[in-house]
């Protein structure tokens, strides 16, 4: 529990106030003095607790009934009440424990379901996300300070001759680090929801058979009947900590029934936008052409080797498998995860985690973008675009103050002395 009822209903539950951040044993009594349980009893005193608030944690024995008689006494005492989802994050970041990237960050890092997405997480919930992004206001507010120097106090002493025309320069490279910055977008995306393979082929290419092999389960059914599958079937597998998403779809032949060229529609529209398309042909079947995909990234694989007599070359394939027998799933499973590491690229890259970040990087860089066009225009004017970017910078971690552009003039050039 955190907030400012917390040493209220320690006491009147837990008969005491413990002593800060140490476990104390206490036995928990409702309001008429009945015991609920007996556990452990831990005070953290704002400011310096997660919240900034007073916080408080219970451990109990975990059965349903103790935590929800502990539940009901405590959110009958007044004021107390159920937190709401997120909250304890958002009082935190209301009280400056944490900014809005890093909030966003933490919460990436409690769904984390594989060890990129952890490492990413981490990343930006240690700040470096948001240290990255309050560099690059610091550099705009700085070019700003210049030029309000340069207009309100160009006559004082102290202010070099025309600072503001050295800003440029700086302002036109951080265009250029936002951008490249925004491009690796896609990675973090790659990371969060996982590396998109889509399975193509004709009917009966083994696509169903294949899909149930690497997700190793029944996902998909598989049959001899051409045309079984129908919709996307859809699997994640986490390939050395890196999620991948498989999808089987229907395999695509023309005058096909009507739901059935549905299917294939879905399959064409998944192979286009796919990260890796994995493009089987029955190595036993009669060769069938390859239909336009839309994709360059192809993995071609040859089905059903079991099927053939040994020592058939690859023949223009990339990989040679047989779901039956297991040959070449290993090869292929370690293929799919060579290409996600080089798909995400360096580990240790600060990535834009949202397409909130995105959008506000965009808008500021052709805000900063807006400043070095038109030179000609005054310098108020191009100073407003700058603003701008600052702005919209300030609002990815949630910091809006107006007072630090003061400090900046007033540190740098020992104006007013
Ligand atoms: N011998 C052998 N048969 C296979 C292999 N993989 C699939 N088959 C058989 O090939 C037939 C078609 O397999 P599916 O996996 O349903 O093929 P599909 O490409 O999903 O077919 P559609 O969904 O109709 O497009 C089934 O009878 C499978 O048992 C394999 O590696 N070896
Ligand atoms: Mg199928």
């Amino acid at each position: 529990m955190s907030g400012s009822k917390v040493r209220f209903a320690l006491e009147t539950i837990a008969g005491v106030l413990p002593e800060p951040r140490r476990a104390t044993l206490a036995t928990f009594t409702t309001a008429d003095g009945a015991s609920i349980d007996s556990g452990l009893l831990l005070f953290f005193p704002g400011a310096a607790s997660f919240t900034g608030e007073d916080s408080a944690e219970f451990q109990v024995h975990g059965g349903k009934a103790v935590v929800a008689a502990l539940l009901e006494t405590l959110t009958s005492l007044p004021g107390v009440r159920h937190a709401d989802a997120g909250e304890f994050t958002r009082r935190a970041f209301l009280n400056g424990k944490l900014d809005l990237v890093e909030s966003e960050a933490l919460a990436d890092l409690i769904s984390a379901e594989t060890e990129a997405q952890r490492r990413l997480a981490l990343l930006n919930a240690d700040g470096a996300q948001a240290a990255l992004y309050s560099a690059w206001r610091g550099r705009v507010i700085s070019a700003m300070a210049m030029i309000e120097a340069e207009l309100d106090f160009a006559d004082e002493a102290d202010v070099p001759e025309s600072v503001a025309g050295g800003v440029w320069g700086d302002i036109g490279r951080l265009v250029e680090e936002i951008q490249a910055h925004i491009a690796g977008f896609h990675r973090s995306e790659i990371i969060r929801d996982g590396y998109d393979v889509v399975i193509v082929g004709p009917p009966n290419a083994g696509k169903s058979s294949l899909l149930n092999a690497l997700a190793r389960r029944d996902a998909a059914i598989v049959s001899d009947e051409p045309g079984t599958t129908r919709d996307l079937v859809e699997v994640s597998l986490d390939i050395d900590g890196f999620k991948i998403r498989v999808t089987d779809t229907a395999g695509m032949r023309d005058g096909s029934g009507k739901v059935e060229a549905i299917g294939i529609e879905r399959a064409r529209n998944r192979a286009k936008s796919a990260d890796l398309v994995l493009l089987l042909s029955d190595l036993s079947a009669p060769h069938v052409e390859t239909p336009e995909l839309g994709n360059s990234n192809i993995v071609r694989i040859g089905t059903k080797c079991d099927l053939l007599v040994d020592g058939l070359g690859k023949n223009g394939f990339d990989i040679l498998v047989s779901s039956r027998t297991g040959r070449g799933i290993a090869e292929l499973l370690r293929a799919l995860g060579d290409r996600a590491v080089i798909a995400t690229g360096d580990r240790g890259d600060v990535l834009p985690s949202r397409l909130r970040h995105v959008e506000l990087l965009r808008d500021a860089a052709a805000g900063l973008q807006a400043s070095l066009d038109n030179d000609g225009r005054g310098l108020e004017l191009r100073a407003d675009d700058l603003r701008r970017g600052a702005e919209r910078i300030g609002r990815i971690s949630g910091a809006v103050n107006v007072e630090d552009m003061l400090d900046v003039i007033f540190s740098q050039f020992c104006i007013g002395k």
